[in-house]
């Protein structure tokens, strides 16, 4: 009888307060936002892998269904774009970026940075110690459901404490690399640090 009551009672977001960085605004939607066109996949089993090359002592490449063998978690976080909106308390379910560490061949102690690449050239970076904090995830599920495909099925990084440009959706590769390198929107003069808290939204 009070299962109306109970589901929105348990989503309303606790407090925006101290939640919200300067200049955005909070919005219930999710927007879509992507440079590009939204990839489709017919047969993601067989023609979708997840590669892993660079400061790493064997590259490797992991299937769909390896991948997906993997352990999960579920991370709720707040998300902020670069062009104002936020979103709060979004629920995310996936593999836990350093769980995922463990599966593949060890990182050389040279392995700073990484740089994630995804379907049709684009990419990011990201200091490997951001992605060691637990709410860096692999992500594949939103909300309790499958990402759709315009939020990144199959796979998409969950990059904590950064505009949401870092969180690269239909992600396929992994570049492990010891020096820093520009990723597709930090190369078009958006802040390289890009801390929605420090308001870092564009290069000096
Ligand atoms: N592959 C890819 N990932 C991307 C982008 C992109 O253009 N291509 N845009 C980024 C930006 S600017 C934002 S705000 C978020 C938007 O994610 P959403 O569409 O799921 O809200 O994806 C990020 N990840
Ligand atoms: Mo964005």
């Amino acid at each position: 009888m009070f299962d109306i009551f109970k589901q929105k009672h348990d989503r309303t977001p606790a407090g925006k307060e101290g939640r919200v960085p300067p200049g955005q605004y909070v919005t219930e939607k999710f927007p879509v936002l992507h440079y590009g066109s939204v990839p489709h996949y017919n047969d993601v089993e067989h023609t979708w892998d997840l590669r892993v090359w660079g400061e790493i002592e064997q590259p490797a490449r992991l299937s769909f269904a390896e991948f997906r063998a993997l352990p999960t978690v579920e991370v709720v976080t707040d998300i902020h774009c670069v062009t104002r909106w936020s979103k709060l308390d979004t629920r995310w379910e996936g593999v836990r970026f350093s769980e995922f560490l463990k599966h593949i061949p060890s990182l050389k102690p040279t392995a700073k940075y990484v740089l994630a690449h995804c379907e049709q050239g684009f990419t990011t970076n990201v200091p490997l110690e951001v992605l060691l904090h637990p709410d860096a995830l692999l992500a594949y599920k939103y909300e309790g459901e499958e990402l759709t495909p315009e939020h990144g099925y199959p796979l998409r990084l969950l990059t904590p404490g950064k505009y949401f440009w870092k969180s690269a959706k239909w992600l396929r590769g992994i570049e492990f690399l010891s020096h820093d390198k520009l990723g597709f929107w930090e190369r078009y003069g958006y802040n390289n640090n890009a801390d929605p808290w420090k308001e870092e939204r564009y290069a000096d």
